[in-house]
């Protein structure tokens, strides 16, 4: 039986855990992270590819952002068609942001490498993970590291594991409230070796359902359909899936460039939020606590903007005793976990035919549409939710609020050392 002590345990190395240990690393906070995949699965796994400005900042700022400066691609605008119409909104004009097309994978790397630099790479396939203990002096799980019964003490235990993890689930019954709101569709993601048809994100609206061409890189597009939920895979074949996306996103004839489809996948859709997001010695990040549908491309930005938060407020509890900050911690994530919630499920129904819906409601959607591109203000306001202004995780790294001054949670207010 073997002992790690640790002043942190991560669990999970997705980007909620991945950006924790970096930016506690950045703050002297030892701490290990036990991801239950081996690497190339992490380091493979496709999924999310927008990131908001105060994202890219804060990779930037911390040191991790150097490739993604090289190889990303900053976006100052994306295009809705409807209706046979083609609309650009530029969230630069409207609120002075931008976004950036990087994948998440790509990120998920660059913080592994920034582990193996710092010497403390993630432990992988750990797999058995057990919270034994989190409401006394110490937090203690129990897993296998390298073949080896272990236990795990740490002072925090930080909950990254994603929405099918173990730790949100080791809270006991009656402590969390979890909300929750699925959709009646889902999304099927492809990504494709082929040159994206154009320079910014396409969101596409038809009577068939919603199509987003996004992109990776300058030779790899991401092509997401709206699908029933219980969609099988086996019925959609490469030709039928760029038949459908050229009559959702090309209705005049407009380019899209097809390509041998790399990787293939159904997406549920699917809001949820646990709270609090803490219990005793454990916080929950990414999305452990919440999930989003992926229409507004918040995730993974919520992902990166709890770390920085819990990264912030455990920084402040090991400099001086500073309990405030970790007991504020949910109050402080709630609000912009909110914010996306909320964006992303206007979004969704915006965008998305509901199976079934009544021509009223039809109608009502086409209103929304055009209400936003026929308005600035509507415009500058989604545009603002959209590039990222629900909080900026740069930002709260810094413990400053949305204008950019100290935040009460994160300020210098002394509490009780426990
Ligand atoms: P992750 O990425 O799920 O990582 C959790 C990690 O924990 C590990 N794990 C365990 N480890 C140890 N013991 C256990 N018992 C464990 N159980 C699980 C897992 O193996 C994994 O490595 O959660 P995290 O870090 O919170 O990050 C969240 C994001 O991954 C997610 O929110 C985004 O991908 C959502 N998302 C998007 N977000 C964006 O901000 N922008 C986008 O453009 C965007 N597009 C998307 C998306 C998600 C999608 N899918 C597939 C859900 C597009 C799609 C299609
Ligand atoms: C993606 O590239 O995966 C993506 C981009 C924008 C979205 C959603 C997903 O709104």
């Amino acid at each position: 039986m073997g002992t790690v002590r640790t002043q942190v345990a991560i669990v999970g190395a997705g980007p909620a855990g991945l950006v924790l240990a970096h930016l506690l690393h950045l703050e002297g906070v030892r701490c290990v992270v036990l991801e239950r995949h081996d690497r190339p699965y992490v380091e493979g796994r496709v999924r999310a590819g927008l990131l908001e400005q105060g994202t890219a900042d804060l990779l930037r700022d911390s040191g991790a952002g150097e490739r993604m400066d090289r190889e990303g691609h900053v976006h100052e605008g994306f295009e809705l068609r409807f209706d046979g119409e083609r609309h650009r909104l530029s969230t630069m004009e409207l609120c002075g942001r931008t976004v950036t097309m990087y994948g998440q994978q790509e990120v998920v790397k660059d913080l592994l490498r920034a582990r193996t630099e710092a010497g403390a790479p993630p432990y992988f396939g750990v797999d058995d993970i057990v919270l034994d203990e989190l409401t006394g002096d110490r937090a203690t799980l129990r897993c296998t590291l390298g073949g080896t019964p272990t236990t795990v003490r740490a002072d925090f235990v930080a909950g990254c594991d994603g929405f099918h993890g173990v730790t949100r689930r080791s809270v006991p019954g009656g402590h969390l409230t979890a909300y929750r709101k699925d959709y009646p569709f889902a999304w099927l993601g492809i990504l494709a070796a082929a040159p994206p048809a154009g320079e910014e994100l396409v969101y596409g609206v038809h009577d068939r359902g919603f199509a987003l061409h996004s992109m990776r890189s300058a030779t790899v597009s991401r092509l997401y359909l709206q699908v029933a939920p219980d969609q099988d895979l086996a019925r959609w074949p490469d030709d039928r899936i760029w038949a459908e996306l050229r009559t959702r996103l090309c209705p005049s004839g407009e380019p899209l460039n097809e390509g041998p489809v790399l990787q293939r996948g159904i997406t549920s859709m699917r809001g949820f939020v646990a709270e609090p997001m803490q219990y005793g010695r454990l916080f929950l990040a990414g999305d452990a606590a919440h999930i989003v549908p992926p229409t507004g491309a918040k995730g993974l930005n919520l992902a990166v903007s709890d770390a920085a938060v819990l990264a912030g407020a455990l920084a402040s509890w090991y400099a001086g005793g500073n309990r405030e900050p970790l007991d504020q911690y949910t109050r402080t994530c709630l609000r912009h976990v909110w914010q996306a919630q909320d964006f992303s499920a206007r979004m969704t129904w915006l965008l998305h035919p509901h199976p079934g819906e009544d021509p009223m409601e039809t109608r009502l959607r086409r209103a929304r549409l055009r209400h936003l591109v026929g308005s600035r203000t509507a415009a500058a306001s989604f545009a603002e939710d959209y590039a990222g202004l629900t909080r900026d995780p740069a930002a709260a790294r810094r413990g400053a609020d949305l204008a950019g001054r100290p935040s009460a949670a994160a300020g210098g207010r002394r509490g009780r050392a426990t």
